[in-house]
């Protein structure tokens, strides 16, 4: 079998799970790709997922999470621990900044084996992109890496989704009016376990901090008593400082966790995940019937304007035999 070629999950997550990197590579292009194949995939190593401490981080772009990412990356190799990173990111791929320093940086972490870096695109709906974001995650997870980080950038819906696979969620802020009001208003102060002001070498820094803190203040005493208290860092990621305090809280934050539960957190939205497996899936497959019959044939008749577009979806959804046809695994992806 060639790996870098293969499209075989049962070989393909044997040698990866194995220890191949080129296979593990190839996955998750396949992966990425979110064909039916994605779901097999992601079926054979499931019962391997779980170990990888996952660290979200999210954030406005510019913000820094690169920068934060790279000085993690860093200090968890100082650690002998490994590292899988998955960056959603559109506007910037995964270079660590445009400063010749951050770039050096980067590259050691590219030729460094126990490191695994991979930039989504956007390739596919917003959910797709959620979804093959958690997959990788899952993939670098059952791989054996020790920590697993996912950079995106935080705005909407895909990130928050993102984030639901995240042990420890970081939430990145720049001193810069405003911002405060943008956590509020994106939910990310429901979501975040850590926060960090980066950039803290700029004004107002500890100005965000106060103002994040009583945010923070107020939330947790509307809500039952937490045994995590969110904490506030300030960081400099361009020079490195703060960011071994960083991972000290994600670690703190980890055992919280495990003490909490007992174990990780992995399927604690089972219901949730196995519907939206199922949504994704049935579009896919109705995506790809689109051109023939019995679709096309109600298209025709909508666009020759003898039938409107609801009747045509009722028409279609109606009729078990059309459904069975339109649903089936056709096989060629
Ligand atoms: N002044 C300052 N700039 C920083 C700091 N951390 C990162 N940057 C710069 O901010 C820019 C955006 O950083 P990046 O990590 O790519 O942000 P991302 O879009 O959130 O991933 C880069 O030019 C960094 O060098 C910092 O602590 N202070
Ligand atoms: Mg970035």
């Amino acid at each position: 079998m060639n790996v870098r070629t293969s499209r075989d999950p049962d070989q393909l997550t044997a040698a990866m799970l194995a220890g191949d990197r080129v296979a593990l590579a190839r996955l998750i292009t396949l992966v990425e790709n979110r064909t039916l194949r994605s779901a097999e995939i992601m079926s054979r190593i499931y019962a391997r997922c779980g170990r990888a401490a996952v660290i979200g981080i999210t954030g406005p772009p510019g913000a820094g999470k690169s920068t934060i990412t790279s000085c993690l990356i860093e200090h968890l190799r100082a650690r002998d621990k490994t590292v899988g990173v998955v960056a959603i990111d559109p506007s910037s791929p995964f270079t660590g900044g445009s400063v010749l320093g951050d770039r050096i940086r980067m590259q050691k972490h590219f030729l460094d084996p126990g490191v695994f870096i991979r930039s989504l695109s956007t390739r596919g709906s917003h959910g797709g992109l959620a979804r093959a974001g958690r997959d990788v995650a899952r993939l670098f997870d059952a791989f054996g890496k020790d920590f697993v980080i996912i950079e995106t950038v935080g705005v909407g819906q895909t990130e928050l989704d993102i984030m639901e696979v995240a042990d420890t969620v970081v939430v990145v802020l720049v001193p810069e009016a405003g911002d405060t009001i943008q956590v509020m208003k994106a939910g990310l102060l429901e979501i975040a376990n850590v926060f960090v002001v980066n950039k803290a070498d700029r004004e107002g820094a500890t100005r965000m901090r106060t103002e994040l803190e009583m945010m923070l203040h107020l939330k947790a005493s509307e809500s039952a008593a937490d045994e995590w208290n969110v904490p506030v860092l300030l960081t400099k990621a361009a020079k490195g400082e703060g960011t071994d305090a960083l991972l000290e809280a994600c670690l703190e934050h980890a055992a919280c966790l495990s003490a909490r539960s007992g174990g990780k957190r992995l399927g604690r939205r089972a219901r949730g995940e196995v519907l939206e497996i199922c949504e994704e899936e049935l579009m896919r497959r109705l995506r790809a019937r689109a051109g023939e019959d019995p679709i096309a044939a109600k298209l025709d008749a909508v666009t020759a304007g003898d039938l409107d577009p609801y009747q045509a979806a009722l028409d279609l959804l109606g009729d078990p035999a059309a459904l069975a046809t339109l649903i089936s695994s056709n096989g060629r992806d």
